[in-house]
């Protein structure tokens, strides 16, 4: 009898330290690919990967600087930045380099919208999710991808237009033969293509404006001004320029400058530009030399993180999210705009 109880007591004993290590053999996912050179820091956090386009403009500084501020220790993450170096096949070397490294979510801003069928396919097969920010894809199946958070770039395409139609009737321009020349974003980039898109719009309702070049400035300075360069050799006559960033535009006011010629309202030449996302697009609306700037939002990891959040929570979040984005020009009260802005 007494030898029973024990025998008891023995198996209890068993069952319980049992149920106590139950799934002690097989480490949760992140600790099997940690265990040997992270942290126990990482173990505690949402890993997020985030592959980011470069660093070719004002706003994709300000862009990787919301991420990195957003996705901190402090916030629970950990972040792993990939710069692409303005790349694709880099962009695609982080994604899979995520992939192998089993983070729990992936961000992507992809360079351009097409090739990334197969990368995708991946990541989800590895049950990774991830989440487009900034620019787009277009794939065979959406449901690669989890959702998209960003601006509606042919509503800025439109806003340009649109802006550039009251200006001209207020100028009682309307009916004036008009010559524009476009500077165009990296080539198959969704900024790009939005843009053009949505500027289109409005032009095809304008018989007199005739659009008389559309040529890459890749979104950077140098190259916007090398192409403004040509192109004020190849048109003696041009009167608008819609510059698709900023920084195409910074560098197309120093052509328009060393060819001679003036832009801005205090100058001939109309200028619209897209960005609105430093001080310095604000500065040169200031001094007269840009006419107007549509808002393109930077601050985008506040969107992503509560995305990430919802996703956590096991809730369903929206395939598309757009910013709210509005159109500024160097005659407004720019002071005030830009003490009322939120960033
Ligand atoms: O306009 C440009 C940047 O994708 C919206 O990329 C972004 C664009 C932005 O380089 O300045």
């Amino acid at each position: 009898m007494k030898n029973l109880k024990w025998k008891l007591l023995l198996l209890l004993l068993l069952a319980v330290f049992a149920s106590g290590c139950s799934g002690q053999g097989e480490k949760p996912k992140d600790e099997r690919f940690y265990e040997d050179d992270v942290t126990s820091e990482r173990e505690d956090h949402i890993v997020v990967g985030f592959a980011q386009i470069g660093s070719e403009s004002d706003y994709r500084i300000a862009n990787s600087a919301s991420f990195r501020e957003t996705f901190c220790e402090k916030n629970g993450y950990y972040l792993l930045f990939e710069d692409g170096q303005q790349k694709q096949e880099n962009q695609i070397k982080a994604v899979r380099n995520f992939i192998l490294q089993e983070v729990d979510y992936i961000v992507l801003d992809p360079i351009v919208e097409t090739g990334w069928d197969e990368v995708l396919q991946e990541a989800k097969s590895a049950g990774i999710p991830v989440i487009l920010s900034d620019r787009s894809v277009t794939v065979e199946d959406e449901g690669l991808y989890t959702c998209w958070v960003g601006s509606d770039f042919e509503e800025e395409g439109r806003m340009a237009g649109l802006w550039l139609e009251n200006y001209l009737q207020a100028e009682g321009r309307d009916e004036e033969e008009i010559h524009l020349v476009t500077l165009q974003g990296t080539p198959g980039s969704s900024a790009q293509i939005g843009r053009t898109a949505g500027f289109s719009e409005i032009l095809q309702r304008h018989g007199n404006w005739n659009m008389l070049e559309y040529a890459s400035g890749d979104f950077t300075q140098s190259k916007g001004q090398e192409v403004m360069t040509q192109f004020l050799k190849s048109y003696p006559d041009i009167d608008v320029v819609i510059s698709e960033n900023d920084n195409m535009t910074f560098g197309a006011i120093e052509a328009i400058e060393e060819a001679g010629k003036t832009c801005g309202p205090a100058g001939e030449i109309i200028i619209i530009s897209f960005d609105a996302a430093s001080e310095a697009s604000f500065t040169a609306m200031k001094e007269g030399k840009l006419h107007a700037d549509v808002e393109c939002n930077p601050f985008l990891a506040p969107k992503v993180d509560e995305i990430i959040k919802r996703l956590e929570r096991g809730e369903t979040v929206e395939k598309i999210q757009y910013v709210e984005e509005q159109c500024f020009d160097a005659f407004m009260d720019l002071d005030t705009v830009m003490e009322e802005r939120k960033y």
